[in-house]
């Protein structure tokens, strides 16, 4: 086997047992086109268990994220049907590591959109806005990795819910909305929607470089998550939590 399938193979099972394991660059050096294959090579094994790719996601496009994982460039990762929780649905945080969640702002594509996609004007390529959280759970012991292994493992993709869609063409400016993210009521972490990328429109070109260079396919109808506007905050053990943006609207996750 090649070293992206073993290495696919390791953290597929990681996953599916909710048991860490080191750090793939502990043990070799691990360079971001082994990484993006390693990715690829996990996802084609939840499509053969008959698993959906429904969008991508950004990683590390606020410095909040970056500076509290100690990473510095953007990243892709891909989500499926099986990481999609509807609004207040339950997530099994049995089925998790050390589950943290993020606030996002998640754009659903009008179109495929390749490398010249940039250059046309966003209403073309974003149909609806809306609120999300993302549940991110490295497979990384204590939640350590370069970028190459997070790269690797999904992005630490685990699981994300949606709010209410506004169409894009109604949702008006959204480089500097208050984000807020909630557990149980209470605030646990605030932020702008300007932290992601300075404006998070921005998350279409970055995924669609980031896709053409790695091999990634942006397909109208996919949701494509901005990247966290806030630090990372550990998912408790049970309890409500709510993410919410300024004239979005807001969406809830419960865990037990
Ligand atoms: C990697 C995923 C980062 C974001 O929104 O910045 C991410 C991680 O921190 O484990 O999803």
């Amino acid at each position: 086997m090649t070293a992206d399938a073993v290495f696919a193979a390791a953290l597929d099972t990681a996953q599916r047992t909710a048991t860490s394991i080191a750090q793939l660059s502990s043990e070799e050096e691990v360079g971001l086109d082994t990484a993006y294959a390693t990715q690829h090579a996990l996802i084609a094994r939840r499509l053969a268990r008959g698993e959906r790719i429904t969008g991508l996601k950004l990683g590390f496009t606020s410095q909040a994220k970056a500076q509290q994982m100690g990473v510095h460039d953007v990243i892709l990762g891909t989500l499926t049907d099986a990481m999609r929780l509807d609004d207040d649905a339950v997530f099994d945080r049995r089925s998790a590591i050390h589950p943290r969640i993020e606030p996002e702002v998640a754009y659903l594509l009008a179109t495929d959109i390749d490398g010249s996609a940039p250059g046309r004007p966003l209403s073309d390529l974003i149909a609806a806005v809306a609120p999300a959280l993302e549940i991110i759970d490295s497979r990384y012991r204590d939640f350590r990795f370069s970028l190459a292994d997070v790269v690797a493992d999904n992005t630490s993709a685990a699981a994300y819910a949606t709010g209410p869609w506004t169409p894009f063409d109604r949702a008006g400016d959204l480089d500097n909305r208050a984000v807020l993210l909630e557990v149980d009521g209470r605030v646990s972490a605030t932020g702008s929607t300007a932290a992601i990328l300075g404006d998070p429109a921005r998350a279409v070109a970055a995924a669609a470089r980031l896709a053409a260079r790695y091999g990634f396919a942006l397909r109208a109808g996919m949701v494509l998550l901005a990247g966290a506007a806030t630090a990372a905050v550990p998912l408790p053990d049970r309890g409500v939590v709510e993410a919410s943006i300024a004239g979005l609207g807001r969406v809830g996750v419960r865990t037990h």
